[in-house]
């Protein structure tokens, strides 16, 4: 009794702790930060000063948006307690008369933010610093990138609330210098299961980048839909796509330049051989297992449906449509899937056993063939083939040691990739699953249990070690990681509060790296306050991203 009374009033006095004004609730936490506590208004006359020669574009663009957000994010302070304003202290508060954005090494024409998110992701940098003096009247946010430049930005706007009139800080002088742990800091959509509409994915896109999100991870087809349009294959979307829900090859320039502005890099996932079965309303002659049993026995998947990677003439149609749609993205990366393939039922297909028997080849030397075909195809456009855990673990299929690895069935599975020398991107449905705990999903077994119960929350996600099970000569392999959405239950109505603002909890983590800047581990009850605050700003921005605690919490006395 004694000792949970004294856990109790510690928790408490921690939680008090975090809770008094002056806390900046900046998500993900920047790797450098000092903050001071004088008020600071910024000016009505505030502008932001673009000291970039020749200024991209998508630069001017994004510091239009932040102009717009500083005008418009509304928001106010939710740590004074129910009731009172921080206009008290604002009284004889200096102002902010401009921000001076430069960029340290401006040696001819500016880069765009475009291009800068879609280089390689080795030679991009992120790193900014940003300062707000509590007197002089001029902040400065410097950078060697315009992608940097965008960060800053990103940051610059979460430091702002509003009370009456004025939009204010309290925590001058500010000093912040800051880049990413971790090169990849993704979010994967599946828009096969069920389509959102492009306008759905450019909002995604827009939160994403609020949370410094980078890679979009585009999980575009599956076996229940194509809804794909690639050049030279446009019968594929049009016999495999659901009716009138396709994205035509506009639409991706489209997502691609909303997304590069936005300082993120689309990688796109055309799945094989697995999770083809689409393919079959086009190109019935490159589909075996079609109807073969499902090869889970509780889904209500479509038949098994995979491309019969043993034939040459399937190998060839396969990578030419890979290298059509990797023509489309200009990422460095591409994804060629390799998730759950079902080898047994190809015992069932004539015809790849009539092609193992003629080239006295074994499946498994004909599925390396095709992977190394199609990867061969990527490099040649000089992309980095990225492929799901299942390929190297279960298949043992040898790949360049470039490869990327997503590893999704758990997080244990990074070990055995690591083992192997090859790079990680850590996607594991333990932590980073947001379709789990849906209850009646469509992968329940008999007794209604889902296969990734529970529920992963934001803490959960939040909690997740990048080094786990990794020793320390392995370390480098991890590029980061992502949340998932697989769509069998989601669709345009539920997009933003499945997403948001959990999603934003692995944007921390692979930010910031294994322990918070101030080598602190993370903890969840500091997190809640900023990620909250995130959360409104996504709300008043138009993202419908969901509560995290009653909203009389949030209002705790300071
Ligand atoms: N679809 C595809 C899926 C899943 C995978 N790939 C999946 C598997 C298990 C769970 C959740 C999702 N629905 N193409 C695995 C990478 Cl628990």
């Amino acid at each position: 009794m004694a000792r949970s009374r004294i856990w109790q009033y510690f928790v408490l006095s921690v939680y008090a702790a975090i809770s008094i004004p002056g806390i900046l609730c900046l998500w993900p936490m920047p790797r450098s930060l000092k903050a001071g506590t004088t008020s600071l208004v910024l000016s009505t006359s505030f502008s932001i000063d673009l000291q970039v020669q020749d200024a991209p574009e998508d630069l001017q663009q994004a510091i239009t948006r932040t102009q717009s957000y500083l005008r418009n994010d509304n928001l106010g302070r939710l740590v004074v307690g129910r009731g009172t304003s921080d206009l008290g202290l604002l009284q004889g508060a200096k102002e902010l008369q401009s921000l001076r954005v430069t960029l340290s090494n401006e040696a001819g024409k500016a880069r765009s933010i475009s291009s800068e998110a879609t280089a390689p992701l080795g030679s991009r940098s992120e790193e900014y610093s940003l300062v707000i003096p509590s007197a002089g009247s001029t902040a400065t946010l410097i950078a060697n990138s315009t992608l940097g430049l965008f960060r800053g930005l990103t940051t610059f706007e979460q430091l702002w609330y509003t009370a009456g009139e004025a939009t204010y800080t309290l925590e001058a002088p500010i000093r912040i210098i800051d880049s990413p742990a971790f090169p990849y800091r993704g979010l994967m959509l599946d828009t096969a299961r069920n389509f959102f509409p492009v306008s759905d994915i450019k909002r995604t896109l827009d939160a994403m980048s609020w949370a410094k999100i980078n890679q979009f991870h585009w999980h575009v087809t599956d076996s229940q839909s194509f809804p794909l349009e690639i050049l030279g294959f446009t019968e594929v979307a049009a016999k495999g796509a659901y009716s009138n829900s396709i994205y035509s090859p506009e639409d991706v320039k489209d997502i691609v330049s909303y997304a590069g502005a936005r300082g993120i890099d689309v990688v796109v996932e055309i799945d094989t051989p697995g999770h083809t079965a689409s393919i079959h309303e086009s190109h019935p002659e490159h589909i075996a297992c079609y109807d073969s049993s499902p090869w889970m026995t509780f889904t209500n998947e479509p038949m098994a449906g995979q491309l019969r990677f043993a034939s040459a003439a399937t190998t060839n149609f396969t990578a030419g449509l890979i290298e059509a749609t990797a023509r489309m993205f200009p990422s460095s990366l591409f994804s060629t899937g390799g998730d759950e393939v079902n080898l047994p039922c190809y015992q069932l297909d004539v015809e790849t056993q009539r092609i193992l028997n003629a080239t006295g080849q074994t499946l498994q030397q004909k599925l390396e063939m095709f992977v190394q075909t199609l990867h061969g195809g990527l490099k040649g456009l000089g992309k980095t083939p990225i492929v799901w855990e299942d390929l190297i673990l279960t298949h043992n299929v040898t790949v360049s040691n470039d490869t990327i690895v997503m590893v999704w069935s758990s997080s244990s599975a990074a070990e055995g990739i690591a083992a192997k020398n090859l790079q990680i991107v850590h996607a594991p449905s333990d932590y980073f699953y947001l379709d789990c705990g849906a209850g009646e999903w469509i992968g329940a077994d008999p007794d209604g249990n889902s296969w990734c119960d529970p529920f992963k929350t934001w803490q959960r996600a939040y909690i997740f070690d990048p080094y786990e099970n990794l020793t320390e000569s392995h370390q480098h392999l991890v590029l980061g990681g992502e949340q998932v959405l697989w769509s069998e239950q989601s669709g345009p109505q539920n997009l933003d509060s499945i997403i948001w603002p959990r999603a934003a909890a692995s944007a921390e983590v692979f930010w910031t790296g294994p322990t918070l800047p101030d080598g602190t581990p993370r903890n969840v009850q500091s997190a809640l306050p900023r990620l909250y605050d995130l959360r409104f700003r996504m709300v008043q921005r138009g993202v419908d991203a969901i509560p995290l605690q009653p909203l009389w919490c949030a209002l705790r006395p300071g």
